[in-house]
């Protein structure tokens, strides 16, 4: 994720012409997955620090250690800071890099799901535990059994079961998974171990939860994205096929899956008939914001449709010093969504 020049951006009259301010000025934060857990909104996003580590398209400079959740009454009202929910010295498997974490609620108990590099350097996905949306969350002491690569995303279906979204290419290495097993050899470069341009791209993954919500039920399927001839979206086709980011909402029966396409910076999303797709493309959610990356959640309150999402404005274009947002979002008749332009 290499830095781009912000050096022509005018961030006094950028923050003009932004749909939305920043929700947490006191600390940086990131990716946030939103719920509405007893009537209140519960965010779980990363929390973004500076930890000296260098820049490379490996995503090293996203060195976050910790989490802290964060509430909020109604959508506009004050934000809290509920403090460190979980720290990475307090996960045995995990050495480093908390990247966006997700959460959910079962029979009165809550669930981060997290990923984190072990200390092979191989990212996988744990999960903690707690009586409170809130925290603090006791993690599990190995990570879940055949979890790989990032952005954990748990979706409850209204029958009561609960699935995982995951995965993440370049950094997040989806692209070293390819034969079933990590290929931890040369080169190094996030491209490489990439489809070819004209090969269907790299999907994200799906599995049903155990009960306890602590492993998979089943082995990991993979998501497929498919445009409006049937066809899986290419390799090369980068304004729309999957990067990170995964999410999945219910509107109206059908099923939004929706996702960052990373180096060309939108959100996009896909409609299908039931939790594993395939989702037929449909559009863009969200327009490229400053910063190179774009990560999102989709959450209903109080009969509104809202996105949550990151920009660095905040930090003036620092790629990993990223601020939550909020902006409402509204579907057509026919059930598209209609696209944000994150500056007017
Ligand atoms: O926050 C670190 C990584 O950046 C996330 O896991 C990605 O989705 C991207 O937002």
């Amino acid at each position: 994720m290499p830095e781009e020049s912000i050096d022509h951006i005018d961030f006094e009259d950028l923050n003009k012409r932004a749909i939305s301010k920043p929700i947490v000025t006191h600390l940086y934060t990131a990716d946030p997955s939103a719920h509405v857990f007893n009537g209140k909104i519960y965010i779980y996003p990363s929390h973004d620090i500076d930890a000296g580590d260098a820049f490379d398209d490996l995503g090293s400079h996203f060195a976050m250690a910790d989490y802290h959740v964060f509430s909020m009454e109604d959508i506009d009202s004050v934000v809290k800071d509920h403090g460190v929910a979980l720290h990475v010295d307090n996960v045995k498997w995990a050495e480093k890099q908390m990247w966006a974490p997700d959460a959910n609620e079962k029979d009165g108990k809550f669930y981060l799901f997290f990923p984190a590099k072990d200390y092979d350097g191989i990212f996988r996905i744990g999960v903690a535990i707690s009586d409170k949306p809130y925290g603090p969350f006791i993690p599990q002491e190995e990570p879940i059994k055949g979890s790989y690569s990032i952005d954990p995303a748990v979706f409850k279906d209204d029958d009561g079961s609960y699935y995982m979204y995951f995965g993440g290419i370049w950094g997040g290495q989806l692209q070293r998974w390819r034969s079933g097993i990590f290929n931890a050899s040369e080169p190094t470069s996030p491209t490489a171990f990439l489809p070819l341009d004209n090969e269907p791209a790299l999907l994200p993954l799906v599995a049903k939860m155990s009960n306890d919500l602590l492993e998979f039920n089943e082995k990991p399927r993979e998501v497929k994205i498919l445009d409006e001839a049937g066809n899986l979206l290419l390799a090369g086709d980068k304004e729309r096929r999957f990067f990170e980011a995964a999410w999945v909402h219910k509107y109206n029966d059908k099923y939004y899956f929706s996702y960052s396409t990373g180096d060309t910076h939108y959100i996009c999303y896909g409609i299908g008939n039931n939790p594993y797709g395939p989702f037929t493309y449909k559009g863009k959610i969200l327009n490229p914001v400053v910063g190179w990356t774009s990560h999102h959640s989709i959450c209903e309150f109080k009969g509104k449709w809202y996105l949550f999402y990151h920009d660095s404005s905040l930090s003036k274009g620092v790629t990993h010093l990223r601020s939550v947002k909020i902006s409402e979002l509204n579907y057509n008749d026919d059930g598209t969504i209609q696209t944000l332009d994150p500056y007017l």
